[in-house]
Formats: C-alpha cells, sequence, structure tokens
C-alpha cells in the first residue's frame, strides 16, 4: 500500500483546545516576530504560532517563540510586593501601596540629603514604548535624576553612538527586505541563526532566490561563519583595522564611489590621510586577516552594485565599539551603500524593546531623540509635559556602567533596578555584589522574585511580563509592532505602566503632570511628539499597526504605512545635512593573552536561552535542550591540558575563576574559548569589560584567562555558588 508506513506512523499534533487566537509581538530578541497565542476555553494560554502575514516572520517563529505562552505562569513569577528592613532578612509580603510609599518615601529622603542625583534609575530595552516614555517622564520630569540610564549600554549604546556621529542621529537606515536587493553582504560579530533565527530565514530565503557573497567576520566559526562564502577568523577586538584596510584598498584602486562622497559627506581629507596607514600588510600582522583577503573583500564589496554591513555584538561590546560603527558606516559612505535597496549599515538590535527605549524612554536625552543638550528640546518637553524648563540637567547624566562605580564612591545612594539583572549580566560579579551591598536603598522591579539581583533589595514590585499586558516594541527594522493584552497579570503582579503612574501620584510634581492611565493614551502623546521628525509615529495608532502587523517609523499623519529605509535622498541629520567620514586610528588598549593567562576568553549566546534565563530558564524544552554551563574549547588545546569533553576546567582571569563543562569543537581556535554567559557566576566572574570611551558599552568579548583541568565536579559546586535550583 502506497501510504502503509506514513499510515502505521502518523505524525499527531495534540490537540491543545485553542479556542481564541489573540495577536502579539515576541518578548525576547528585537527580530519582531508576529505571534498569535492561544487561549483554551479557561482562557489559559497553551499554544504560540507565527503569524501568517507579518511581513517580518511569515509564519515562522523560532524555538523561544514557540514556548513563549508557558512564560505566564513559570515558575519563580513575583505574586504580591516584598518588602524588608535590611538586606538579607526575610522579605514579607505586603501591598502595593505600602511598597510604593515605601520607595517614593526613600527617593525623596536620599534626595533630600544626598542631592536629586545620588537616586538612580537604571532600565532595560524589554519593556514596552509607552513604558519607557512614561518612566521618562517620571524619571526626568517628577523624580528629576540625571543618573538615569538602561541596559542598552550593555548592548545598543556603541551603534548608537556611531550612528550618532557618523548621520548626526540615531536610527537604523536599512530593512530585512534589503537582503532581496543586495549584491554582498557582510556580517561582522553576529551569529544570526542562533541570536535573530527569523532574520537569518529571511537571509537564507533571499539567498536560495539568488546568490550573492555572504562574508563573516568572527572569531569563531559560528553557524553564520559555517554558511558564509568567506570567513575571516579576526584578531579579538581589531575589527577597526580591517575596516580602515578595506577602506584604504577601495581608495588606493580607485573604487569608491566618489560623486556620492563629494555631494553627501565632510571630512573625506582627513579620514584618506589617516586610512593610508592601514595598508592591507600592516593591517594583516594586528587583525590578523591576510593580505589578499583583505584585498578580496575590498572589491567584491565596493564592485557590488549594492552592499551591506550587518553586525551585532562582536563589535559592539569592544573597546572600540563606537568606532567600529563609524568604521562600517565609514565603508557604507564611500562606496554609496546608504539609503538604497540592498545598500545600508544594519545594525542588528538586540532586545525585543532596545529600539524603543534608545526612540522613548529619555535614558541618554529627552523624548523622540530630543538632546538635554539642545535648549529648544528642553524647551518642548518642558512645554508638552508641564514641568519647568530648569528642571531639566544641560548634560546627559552617568552611563549605566558608570552608576554602579558611583555607587562604589558613594555618589550615589539608592538605586531602582527595572527590567535587567546586573548581578549575573555585567562584568566582575565579585565588584557588582559588593556595589550592591553598598547601596542604602535598592528596589528591584521584574516579573520574577528569584532574579539574582532581587537577592541584595529592600523592596521587590512584582511587574507582569509581556503579553499580560499592551502597548508597542520597536524592532531593528524600526517597525513598531503592537503587543496585545492576551491574559491578565499573574497574581497581583502589574504592568510595569500602572507602576509608574502610581509612583508618579506619590511626588507632588507628579500630581500636576498629566501621566495617561492606558497604553494608547500614551501612545498619543509619542504621535504629537514625533510629528514632523525623523522618528514620526504620526501616522499610526495601535488599530493601524494590529491591522498591518507592524508598521516602520517614519509613518507621517496621513500616510498609509511606513518608510522602509533612511537617507534615500542622501540627506543626513546634520545641519548641513551632509554625513561624516571619520578617522579612526586604532589604540590598542584590550587586555590580551600573555604568558600567564594564554587564551582569550569570548562569550555570547546560544539559541535556546535568553540572557540570563529567569525566563529561559523556566521553559521545559530549552532547559532540555541547553541545561549547564559550558565552554567551547579546541581539542588540540585541551589535550596539552589534559582536558577532556565532557570534563569540567577552571578558569582564571586577573579578577577571578569559574568552573564549567568542557564541549571540545573545532569552532575556536586553539588560543581561544567561548562561554555563553547566560548562567549565574560564570562567565561574568571572570569578564573584564573595559569600556569604550564614546559609549561606555563594556568590552565583554575579549578578556585573557589561563585554564586547568577540574576533575572533581564537587569543585565547581562549591565555587560557583548557584543560587537557582531549576
Ligand atoms: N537565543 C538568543 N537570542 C538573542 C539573545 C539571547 O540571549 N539569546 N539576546 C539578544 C540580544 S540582547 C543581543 S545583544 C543579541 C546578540 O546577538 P549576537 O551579537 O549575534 O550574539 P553574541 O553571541 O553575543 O555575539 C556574536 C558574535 O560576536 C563574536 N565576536 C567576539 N569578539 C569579536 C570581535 O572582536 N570581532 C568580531 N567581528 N566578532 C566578535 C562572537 O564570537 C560571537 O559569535 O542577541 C539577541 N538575540
Ligand atoms: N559576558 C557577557 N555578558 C553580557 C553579554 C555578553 O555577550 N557577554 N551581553 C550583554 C547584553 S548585549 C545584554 S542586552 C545584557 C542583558 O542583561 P540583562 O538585562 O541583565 O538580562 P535579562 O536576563 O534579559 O534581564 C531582564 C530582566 O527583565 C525581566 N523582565 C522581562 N520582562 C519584563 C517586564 O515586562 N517588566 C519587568 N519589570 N521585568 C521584565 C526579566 O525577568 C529579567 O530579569 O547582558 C549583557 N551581558
Ligand atoms: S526570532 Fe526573536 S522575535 Fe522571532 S520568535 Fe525568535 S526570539 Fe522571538
Ligand atoms: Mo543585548
Amino acid at each position: 500500500m502506497l501510504f502503509g508506513r506514513n499510515k502505521k506512523n502518523p505524525i499527531k499534533i495534540a490537540d491543545k483546545g485553542v479556542v481564541e487566537w489573540k495577536y502579539t509581538t515576541c518578548g525576547y530578541c528585537s527580530t519582531g516576530c508576529s505571534i498569535e497565542v492561544g487561549l483554551d476555553d479557561k482562557g489559559e494560554a497553551v499554544a504560540s504560532r507565527g503569524v501568517g502575514g507579518a511581513d517580518v516572520n511569515r509564519g515562522k517563529l523560532c524555538l523561544k517563540g514557540i514556548f513563549e505562552h508557558e512564560l505566564f505562569r513559570s515558575a519563580g513569577r513575583g505574586k504580591t510586593p516584598l518588602i524588608r528592613e535590611r538586606r538579607f532578612d526575610e522579605f514579607q509580603e505586603t501591598n502595593w501601596d505600602t511598597a510604593l510609599d515605601k520607595v517614593s518615601g526613600e527617593i525623596t529622603r536620599i534626595q533630600e540629603k544626598y542631592g536629586r542625583d545620588s537616586f538612580a534609575i537604571v532600565s532595560t530595552g524589554q519593556i514596552m514604548t509607552e513604558e519607557f516614555y512614561t518612566l521618562g517622564k517620571l524619571a526626568r520630569g517628577v523624580i528629576g535624576t540625571n543618573n538615569y540610564d538602561g541596559n542598552t549600554t550593555l548592548c545598543m549604546s556603541s551603534a548608537v553612538s556611531g550612528y550618532k556621529r557618523s548621520f548626526g542621529s540615531d536610527g537604523p537606515p536599512g530593512c530585512y527586505e534589503d537582503f532581496e536587493h543586495t549584491d554582498c553582504l557582510l556580517a561582522m560579530g553576529s551569529n544570526l541563526p542562533e541570536q535573530h533565527p527569523v532574520i537569518f530565514w529571511r537571509l537564507k530565503e533571499a539567498l536560495e532566490k539568488r546568490k550573492f557573497p555572504v562574508i563573516v567576520v568572527d572569531p569563531r566559526v559560528t553557524m553564520l561563519a559555517q554558511m558564509a562564502d568567506m570567513h575571516l577568523a579576526i584578531t579579538p577586538g581589531t575589527d577597526v583595522v580591517l575596516l580602515n584596510a578595506l577602506a584604504y584598498v577601495i581608495l588606493d584602486e580607485g573604487l569608491e564611489d566618489r560623486a556620492y562622497i563629494d555631494a553627501n559627506t565632510n571630512g573625506a581629507k582627513e579620514f584618506e590621510e589617516l586610512v593610508a596607514q592601514y595598508d592591507p600588510v600592516t593591517a594583516s600582522r594586528i587583525c590578523g586577516i591576510d593580505e589578499d583577503t583583505i584585498r578580496n573583500v575590498a572589491r567584491i564589496y565596493a564592485k557590488a552594485g549594492s552592499a551591506m554591513t550587518i553586525w551585532t555584538m562582536g563589535i559592539n561590546q569592544s573597546t572600540h565599539g563606537s568606532d567600529g560603527v563609524v568604521g562600517i558606516n565609514n565603508l557604507n559612505l564611500i562606496t554609496g551603500n546608504i539609503g538604497k535597496p540592498g545598500g545600508t549599515s544594519l545594525s542588528i538590535t538586540g532586545q525585543c524593546n532596545a529600539m524603543g527605549t534608545r526612540e522613548w524612554s529619555s535614558c541618554s536625552g529627552l523624548p523622540g531623540y530630543r538632546a538635554l543638550e539642545k535648549p529648544q528640546d528642553r524647551k518642548d518637553i518642558a512645554e508638552f509635559w508641564g514641568v519647568d524648563e530648569d528642571f531639566f540637567p544641560e548634560k546627559r547624566g552617568l552611563f549605566m556602567t558608570d552608576i554602579f562605580p558611583a555607587i562604589e564612591t558613594g555618589q550615589i545612594k539608592g538605586l531602582w533596578v527595572i527590567a535587567t539583572n546586573p548581578m549575573t549580566s555585567m562584568t566582575n560579579t565579585a565588584r557588582i555584589r559588593k556595589t550592591l551591598e553598598k547601596l542604602d536603598f535598592l528596589v528591584v522591579q521584574d516579573a520574577y522574585a528569584d532574579v539574582e539581583t532581587n537577592e541584595y533589595s529592600h523592596v521587590y514590585l512584582p511587574a507582569a511580563v509581556w503579553a499580560e499586558k499592551e502597548g508597542c516594541f520597536t524592532n531593528t527594522e524600526r517597525r513598531v509592532n503592537l503587543i496585545s493584552n492576551v491574559i491578565e497579570p499573574f497574581e497581583d503582579s502589574k504592568p510595569d505602566l500602572w507602576i509608574f503612574n502610581e509612583m508618579a501620584k506619590r511626588f507632588e510634581q507628579g500630581r500636576k503632570v498629566k501621566f495617561p492611565e492606558t497604553a494608547s493614551g500614551v501612545f498619543d502623546e509619542l504621535r504629537t511628539l514625533s510629528k514632523g521628525r525623523m522618528l514620526d509615529y504620526s501616522g499610526m495608532s495601535h488599530e493601524k499597526i494590529e491591522a498591518q502587523r507592524g508598521i516602520q517609523w517614519p509613518c507621517s499623519d496621513g500616510d498609509e504605512t511606513g518608510t522602509q529605509r533612511l537617507y534615500t535622498d542622501g540627506k543626513f541629520q546634520y545641519a548641513d545635512g551632509k554625513a561624516k567620514l571619520i578617522p579612526l586610528p586604532f589604540i590598542d588598549n584590550n587586555e590580551k593573552p600573555d604568558e600567564k593567562y594564554p587564551f582569550w576568553l569570548n562569550s555570547g549566546r546560544v539559541v535556546e536561552h535568553f540572557h540570563t534565563r529567569t525566563r529561559t530558564g523556566k521553559v521545559g524544552n530549552l532547559n532540555k535542550f541547553s541545561p549547564t554551563p559550558y565552554m567551547e574549547m579546541n581539542p588540540d588545546a585541551a589535550k596539552a591540558l589534559g582536558i577532556t569533553h565532557g570534563g569540567y576546567a577552571r578558569l582564571t582571569s586577573r579578577r577571578g575563576d569559574a568552573i564549567v563543562m568542557v564541549q571540545l569543537t573545532q569552532r575556536v581556535a586553539p588560543n581561544a574559548v567561548f562561554i555563553p554567559f547566560h548562567f549565574h557566576e560564570c562567565v561574568n566572574r571572570i569578564s573584564l569589560g573595559l569600556l569604550d570611551p564614546h559609549s561606555r558599552q563594556p568590552a565583554f568579548k575579549q578578556a585573557a584567562v589561563k585554564i586547568e583541568a577540574a576533575n572533581d565536579q564537587q569543585v565547581a559546586a562549591q565555587t560557583n555558588a548557584v543560587s537557582r535550583t531549576y
């Protein structure tokens, strides 16, 4: 019988009993996939599926999205506010009024005693745009601290800084559809198949229709490197040198787009003078890519009809992060590859709403890409919010990575941490622990009560998560998409928007300023404030966004839909409309392997987990596929040290030590190792994190370690205190 075999073993798709599907957007990475969550007849979330008509994902989801509905009722969620007089005492359950009164009381007490800026706020890239805007209004317009920043300093700060320096403004100019048009893709320090699986799928689909060269720059043989036409295994932290050398060859061989340079850029002369020092032979000695390969890549890129560069943390998380971004922009400006189909500098963003915080949170300035440094911007927002213009500082305050040292020195006494987990995600865990212990007052606002940072708090505020609330996220390609309220918040947890609004009411100034109660009410303020600006939202509404499955800004009042690309007319955001070509001298300032610490320590991510695993660590299938901390190590290096596959190794750096299980693989060079950073008390015990001078982003990916065999698993358990038991 023809179908006999199939009949014997039919694939059964479990009937989850879904009676209704509700539209929302994925809350993990910045790809921005549209998801529908399935509810059963009891209103429980039982399934997730990709939305077919959504341009971003066209029905697809990666495995994190597929299990996302399991989040709502997962272990460790915060049920009710918690409070304690002294850190490390038992937490007492309390009600919202008591918790919020305590927090506002402590903010007032600390500010009165030590000055307004002695209370700091550190936020995230993972709450909704409307929530970011409201927090910004509260932080800048009511509480009035200038030490207000977000974890995007660990993530996208270099991209923001690089875009501003080159183009006069933040804002990724390209879109995913550029893959359909490009004749050459250069991917630097980005591992799309694991970190942005659906963007990767868009790339693969484009390649199946029409072949074009894919060139990957990464010290590691990542999944993306494995499918590339050329893989440049660069010496860590030296991308700027490679970029300068590519520009050298392009200019030397007359392959540049001179008409574009003349019409649309400033600074060509100084740039060309500097680049002249980076001939491929000199460069190859620093960046480890041979002379011929540098020439080849430069020619392929410059001769392509259109060429694009994407990048993620391999560029941003470096002492030359901002320069790396500027270097990419330089390359695209001299080849005329900005604002045209398939020609772009597209930073692949990290968190689901890292873009929303850049646009609207006021962390680095004022809402809608306005700057504290510009008097007119201060005036406009002061008027709109109804606060005194002089209440705003004239310069942005500390970045997140400078806020922690300012706690150490006693400049900052109180801290409000919202949707980020620095105990696990920042470098030098031992130092962060001491820093948090030094605070007079710490409040943690998180969807999970078991988040490590909460061990050091005085008050814990349980937040609703993802589609327990509503609002917007902006994705990598500037697409604003809607998260609708699929299910009620867990127990007594509350949407972050509600928490900010309730907090505002506890300050005299907060009772004078208008705080809309609903996300769509806040969205109306975004529309008004963005009208006529680069990031124009005025033609959008929550309903229109859902109907179109996301809209790319700018979308002006009256526009049918959004805009795919920026700078298509060659007009940039500097006053004279020109972009800047910026010379980038390379200063070699990393901690590098030496005789005592002979290995490069690299860190990053795996597909199954998201960051510090507060969420994915609770989802059965994700945890099953990636249950333990581990290290990728080259078999030859391991053999010399008597280290075996599946055995343990102790890594020691100048900061401390960590013990991890070893996976032997040729993916890493003999003098390098790679550790996913998802696990507490692991790689960030030993990482260094020198800061980029422009963006203050840590160089999470470059440090030196020594390695020895650690055959006793007990030693690992003792050394790496495990605070969560799942
Ligand atoms: N599954 C999953 N997906 C995620 C996340 C997650 O936690 N899990 N997080 C999201 C977030 S917030 C972010 S920021 C993104 C991060 O996305 P990616 O940046 O793609 O991920 P990483 O693994 O951090 O780092 C990417 C690569 O940088 C390389 N690299 C290290 N040093 C250098 C260098 O000097 N030069 C170059 N060219 N490359 C280098 C590493 O070897 C690594 O392969 O992922 C997002 N997506
Ligand atoms: N060694 C090393 N370290 C790194 C990196 C690396 O590559 N290597 N990457 C860095 C990068 S790029 C990033 S982005 C950071 C990420 O570092 P973190 O921001 O510390 O990581 P998350 O685990 O995503 O923390 C987000 C928190 O928000 C909570 N949360 C989620 N949704 C909500 C919500 O709606 N409301 C509230 N209130 N809480 C919510 C989650 O439970 C979680 O505790 O890590 C950085 N650290
Ligand atoms: S690719 Fe990113 S946005 Fe899409 S389902 Fe996966 S985690 Fe979510
Ligand atoms: Mo990130």
